[in-house]
């Protein structure tokens, strides 16, 4: 049976595609999603995705992981720069787990330069768009590959 990988989505990312293409590119989260499934199978694994605009489902998501996934990918979306919560959550748990998102934060306002949750994360990737979580993907097989 092929590994499932927990892929989660914070807060907003629900409205992709229908606001700031030019932030954050023309593809809905379905679309992403369709993406994702696709390139899972060619590596072996199986996607959960999902998103939620609740800091404490997102936790209770990673809290409950270990029971039916290998892995998480998470955008956490504007909790990456606030929570705390997220971050103990992640530090709670064994999972690998890796971060995405769709811009560069670092080339972006001040306040989207920090990420709580890159230090809860075996890596973080930004700034290649909806391509970052396929990349996420790749890491996640290398990690359960110990590689
Ligand atoms: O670049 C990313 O993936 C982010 O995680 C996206 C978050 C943002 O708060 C982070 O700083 C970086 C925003 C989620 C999507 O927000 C939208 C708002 C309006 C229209 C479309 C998307």
């Amino acid at each position: 049976m092929s590994a499932n990988i927990l892929i989660l989505n914070g807060p907003n990312l629900n409205l992709l595609g229908l606001r700031e293409p030019e932030i954050y590119g023309r593809r809905t989260l379905d679309d992403i999603r369709a993406l994702c499934e696709s390139h899972a199978q060619g590596l072996g694994l199986a996607v959960d995705f999902r998103q939620s605009n609740h800091e404490g489902e997102l936790i209770d998501w990673i809290q409950q992981a270990h029971a039916d996934h290998a892995g998480i990918v998470l955008n956490p979306g504007g909790y990456t720069h606030t929570s705390v919560a997220l971050m103990d959550a992640l530090r709670g748990q064994t999972l690998p787990a890796i971060e995405v998102h769709l811009s560069n934060i670092h080339r972006r306002e001040p306040f989207r330069q920090h990420s709580y949750v890159a230090q809860a994360v075996q890596g973080s990737i930004c700034g290649f768009g909806a391509r970052g979580y396929l990349l996420a993907l790749d890491g996640m097989r290398a990690l359960l590959d110990g590689d």
